[in-house]
């Protein structure tokens, strides 16, 4: 992958975890690696088409002059969140920041932490069959559109679909949302359980009616297999209200374990 870097700006900050680091402030040196397709860029000499590395510094300088940090970890986490949430061609950036006056008891040259944050990819499914079923899925979307490390890119029509269940309950209405997130897989699981319950729902009958359901089907390609999360989904390529809304908007979304697109396991259903 192409690179815009800017390496050691020097910035005089007030982090640490001493009182009069906070009080007295130090040199901080931060270097950034920002990963983005740089070609349209080149060929067209455009500046929009790439990052400002002007502006990036800005950026960097502002988170770090903003707050006071205990730790230098803290700052790295936070340049790398701004930086991925601010510009949408960057993918993936590493962070370095180094404080070379820091308080030790030893002759140094320096010292640093270095962290690499990516964007990640999912895709949910999502759910109502009891109340205002178009309204529980649109507050789905707008309540993962409001988080700061979620960007929601698209959104599938919503298609009624009957239960899949041995409950006997109404008919479902059934959508798909595809994401960026900053966010790990037990962070976003996280997030849609608080979304579920701010939703109203009430886990009662295993498989019953739901006020709202969001279930991560895919997240980048990764494959996780623990109790509290199965990663992709486990039933997502039996289920048509799976697949159709997700064929519709990620008709090539990969499933790492079946290695097969969406559309391809949709196909499998239809014969
Ligand atoms: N969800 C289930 C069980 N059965 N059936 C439909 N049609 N739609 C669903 O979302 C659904 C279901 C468990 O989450
Ligand atoms: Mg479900
Ligand atoms: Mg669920």
């Amino acid at each position: 992958m192409d690179k815009i870097v800017i390496k050691d700006m020097e910035i005089y900050a007030y982090h640490g975890v001493h009182d009069f680091e906070k009080a007295k402030g130090q040199r901080f040196f931060v270097s950034v690696e920002m990963e983005l397709d740089l070609h349209d860029a080149g060929l067209t000499d455009d500046l929009s088409k790439t990052v400002n590395y002007a502006e990036t510094a800005e950026l960097i300088k502002d988170v770090m002059t903003g707050e006071k940090f205990n730790l230098i970890e803290s700052c790295a986490e936070r340049v790398a969140a701004e930086i991925l949430n601010h510009y949408d061609p960057v993918k993936k950036v590493r962070v370095r920041v180094a404080k070379p006056d820091a308080p030790m008891g030893v002759d140094f040259d320096t010292v640093w932490c270095e962290i690499v944050r990516k964007k990640h990819v999912a895709y949910l499914g999502i759910g109502s069959n009891l109340g205002d079923k178009e309204g529980y899925l649109d507050f789905a979307v707008e309540q993962l559109s409001k988080d700061e490390y979620i960007k929601v890119t698209a959104v599938s029509s919503y298609i009624v679909t009957e239960p899949v269940s041995d409950v006997e309950q109404d008919d479902f209405l059934n959508g798909c949302i595809a994401l960026e997130t900053l966010y790990s897989p037990e962070e976003l699981l996280k997030v849609t359980h608080d979304i579920e319950n701010s939703a109203g729902r009430k886990r009662i009958v295993h498989w019953g009616p739901r006020t709202l359901d969001i279930d991560i089907l895919l997240f980048d390609r990764e494959i996780i297999a623990e109790d509290e999360l199965m990663i992709p989904h486990p039933y997502m390529a039996k289920r048509r209200f799976v697949l159709e809304p997700l064929v519709e908007i990620a008709p090539y979304a990969w499933h790492p374990g079946l290695s097969k697109t969406a559309t391809e396991l949709l196909e499998l259903l239809n014969c």
